[in-house]
């Protein structure tokens, strides 16, 4: 292989790796220290003071597009849907379908454990109640990651969602993204907020007064939980509002991982590493493989595909950049141990038995076995949900869902005699960490005077 190839080579063959160092051979970029801070808390501070006129403010700094109307109409939102291309409109709605299909299964059951008579635990999902959702702006406008949220939300039965999106720089009508609009309608959100970045998060977060004709005196109710991914700004805002607020995972740049074995298409192999890589510069495209064989032709495949894709530029710096390479292992079983190791945010599985690997891999954002499960079809269409763990997170999270819009909360049943039969126990726990108050209070359910330890 020349130096001209697209991808570097991380040649892991012959060599015995400690997880330390297996987890150090990975392909991914450094993470830069977050100086985003400075410039994101006294945006917060400035929308929690002063609410819609601070989020006017920050619209006309940042994104430079007076916006009359923060909440944006119901009637543009329906005009959206009216004025959409109908063949964007069939692939939303199939998308749509396919979407909630799976989430109606994902809900997940209340259950009990009795543990004696007139002693159960009982456990109960309870929806988050009020969501706000992000969605970013600028060039990368994904409708599909608003179906992504929005559909797992109300699945959960979140009752109040709304979503914040910044006034296109496009049309320059103080409204957001048109296809975003239309989404919405579809999706039947009818809050949409044409306020971006921090601010929005803010806004989310504290909730903003201002003199909206249409609301009177409150512009928008806190949420409980904001999702939805964003910029640099976006993410260190949710950083800094979570505890206030729950937020779903601050993501990293998006990435795949693909083992591949001789019986893989390289052409499709290719086509799929290029496709992760026009997300962005900085996204990872890895190749695990034991073939030298099936590396060289995907190399050769990129040769010839990436100058003929419309973002070849962008692909070409994503495919060279240090997070990007073909990683050589000794065999499929060392293969699968640097796949766990890097923990892909998406993982494909293009090997003679698929089964054999997945049955192996235990760190995944999302898992696309075959050759006909590629990664765009999960973006997009597949019912699975495209919001998953980056940079080696899927460790030990997992991708959004119906249970990221839910909690289960624990119910204790006990009766008297179920709480009778283990109170001196329960004295005695409460006595060895000195807190016999809490002795004291089961006990007095059952003896005249708990605090008379004669007695006891
Ligand atoms: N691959 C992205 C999601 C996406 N792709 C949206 C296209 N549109 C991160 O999972
Ligand atoms: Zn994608």
């Amino acid at each position: 292989m020349s130096e001209e190839n697209y991808m570097r080579i991380i040649d892991l063959r012959g060599r015995k790796l400690s997880r330390a160092e297996m987890l150090e051979a990975m392909p991914r970029a450094e993470m830069g220290t977050n100086e985003a801070s400075e410039l994101v808390i006294p945006i917060l501070e400035n929308v929690k003071q002063h609410g819609a006129a601070a989020l006017r403010d920050y619209e006309e700094q940042f994104d430079h597009i007076h916006v009359e109307n923060l909440r944006v109409p119901v009637e543009a939102i329906q005009a959206a849907v009216d004025e959409l291309d109908p063949e964007v409109r069939e692939a939303i709605e199939e998308s749509v379908r396919r979407a909630r299909a799976v989430a109606a299964s994902q809900v997940p059951e209340d259950f009990y454990t009795d543990l004696g008579d007139g002693a159960r635990v009982a456990e109960k999902w309870i929806p988050i109640q009020r969501v706000g959702l992000y969605v970013p702006g600028g060039k990368a406008v994904y409708p599909s990651s608003v179906i992504m949220n929005v559909v797992p939300a109300q699945a959960a039965g979140v009752e109040s969602l709304a979503i914040a999106t910044p006034p296109s720089k496009a049309t320059n009508d103080g409204l957001p993204d048109k296809t975003i609009l239309a989404t919405c309608a579809i999706l039947g959100v009818d809050e949409v907020y044409a306020v971006g970045g921090a601010q929005a998060v803010a806004m989310f977060a504290y909730g903003a007064r201002g003199t909206e004709p249409q609301d009177g005196e409150i512009l928008c109710e806190p949420v409980d939980k904001i999702t939805g991914p964003g910029n640099i700004f976006v993410a260190t805002a949710k950083g800094l509002v979570s505890g206030i607020v729950g937020i779903d995972a601050v993501a990293g740049p998006t990435e795949i991982a693909i083992i591949a074995d001789d019986t893989a298409n390289p052409g499709w192999v290719a086509a799929d590493l290029i496709g992760q890589a026009e997300h962005d510069e900085l996204a990872g495209s890895v190749l695990i493989t034991s073939s030298e064989r099936l590396a060289d032709a995907v190399q050769q495949e990129l040769d010839a595909r990436v100058p003929r894709t419309e973002h070849a530029e962008r692909v070409e710096t994503s495919l060279r950049g240090r997070q990007s390479g073909i990683i050589l292992t000794d065999d499929l079983a060392q293969s699968i141990d640097a796949a766990n190791a890097y923990a892909a945010e998406h993982l494909e599985v293009q090997t003679e038995d698929p089964d054999a690997v997945i049955a192996r891999i235990r760190n995944a954002g999302a898992i696309f076995r075959g050759n006909y499960s590629p990664v765009p079809l999960g973006d997009y269409m597949s019912g699975s949900n495209h919001v998953l763990p980056t940079s080696g997170t899927a460790r030990f999270a997992s991708g959004l869902g119906v249970h990221t819009f839910m909690k289960p909360v624990e119910i204790i049943e006990y009766d008297e005699p179920g709480l009778k039969e283990i109170a001196a126990r329960i004295n005695a726990f409460a006595v060895s960490e000195d807190l016999p108050a809490h002795g004291e209070s089961v006990l007095s359910r059952f003896i005249d005077d708990p605090y008379d330890k004669e007695t006891i």
